[in-house]
């Protein structure tokens, strides 16, 4: 009898020493992330990968990150394997606008909070996610067709303007976007037209691959490239010359991104203008996983402030660069 009420006391003892030692661990248990990442396509997604990757570590949240390959199949199943694993929060940036109510509702019903980065969905019922970080993806569009208006006035005074667009991924908000800022700035100038317009997928491979097929057709003159990234311009650049043209002189180039590549482009004379999308997302998305787990009201878009950058100002500005 005395044995077992000593055993009792002692469990007690136990409890009582160890009770509050196990709440407040579970108090600071690390949140934890799932992040699905579009893919590996860009200059600009791996800086976003690598901000997303030390800002987590830097914040103490323990990541969970899929790379989906550009593939929105493969994010469907990250998404619904961080839902099995009771994840925090949820944070991807889908690689196309349309497909995601299913499987957000799954997320929602799971009582699980979804971040947007970067990119942007088109869902009907838009408490499907919590809140949206990114660019103004219209906006860049709009200051490349603002470059390119001025370009013309200036470089070609009289006649047609004729140039070809390279898109991102098919169905993308920045495929999306961009073109339709460009167009709506472009349309001012009645001379102005797209005459060829393609998707290179973002990188540079294609890129280069649909440059070609745009040089070879040869029916028109080519006066201006509008690429809608740094990649997809680079290796186009890499066709111009190939071609034996002169990227620049013989055709004028507009990408978007920013990136270090597109900077030492400038520089080196093949590329006129870059306007800037900022891909380091990572502190302040780490910000917000803590802010709506903590059940703070955050606000349904959250746009990050870019400019615009010229090859006079490129030798300057590429030591400046953190991506
Ligand atoms: O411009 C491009 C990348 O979604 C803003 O995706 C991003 C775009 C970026 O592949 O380089």
């Amino acid at each position: 009898m005395l044995k077992t009420r000593r055993h009792l006391l002692g469990a007690t003892a136990l409890a009582l020493t160890l009770g509050p030692v196990l709440s407040v661990h579970a108090a600071d248990a690390p949140l934890v992330l799932g992040f699905s990442q579009v893919g590996a396509e860009s200059e600009w997604r791996t800086a976003n990968t690598a901000s997303i990757k030390d800002a987590a570590k830097q914040a103490g949240i323990t990541l969970k990150f899929a790379d989906a390959q550009q593939k929105q199949e493969n994010q469907v199943k990250a998404i619904r394997s961080f839902i099995a694993q009771k994840v925090d929060v949820i944070a991807f940036s889908p690689v196309v606008e349309s497909g995601w109510d299913t499987v957000l509702r799954e997320a929602k019903n799971a009582k699980i909070p979804v971040i947007l980065t970067d990119r942007a969905v088109n869902v009907t019922d838009p408490s499907l996610y919590v809140t949206f970080i990114g660019s103004d993806f219209v906006e860049e569009g709009r200051k490349a067709g603002r470059w390119v208006l001025d370009w013309a006035k200036k470089t070609v005074p009289q006649g047609e303007v004729n140039i070809v667009e390279l898109q991102g991924t098919v169905g993308s908000a920045p495929a999306i976007d961009r073109k339709k800022g460009f167009e709506e700035i472009i349309k001012a100038d009645p001379r102005i037209k797209i005459v060829r317009s393609q998707s290179g997928d973002f990188t540079r491979a294609k890129g280069k691959e649909v440059m070609e097929a745009f040089l070879k057709a040869k029916d028109k003159k080519i006066h201006l490239l509008y690429a809608h990234n740094d990649d997809m311009a680079i290796g186009a650049i890499q066709a111009i010359e190939e071609a034996g043209l002169k990227p620049v002189k013989d055709i004028a180039i507009v990408s978007i991104d920013g990136v270090r590549g597109a900077f030492e482009a400038m520089v080196a004379g093949k590329l006129n203008v870059t306007i800037e999308c900022n891909p380091l997302l990572g502190p302040q998305l780490m910000q917000l996983a803590k802010d709506v787990k903590a059940g703070k009201t955050l606000p349904k878009r959250i746009t990050t402030e870019e400019g615009v950058f010229t090859a006079d100002v490129a030798a300057q500005e590429l030591p400046k660069r953190k991506y």
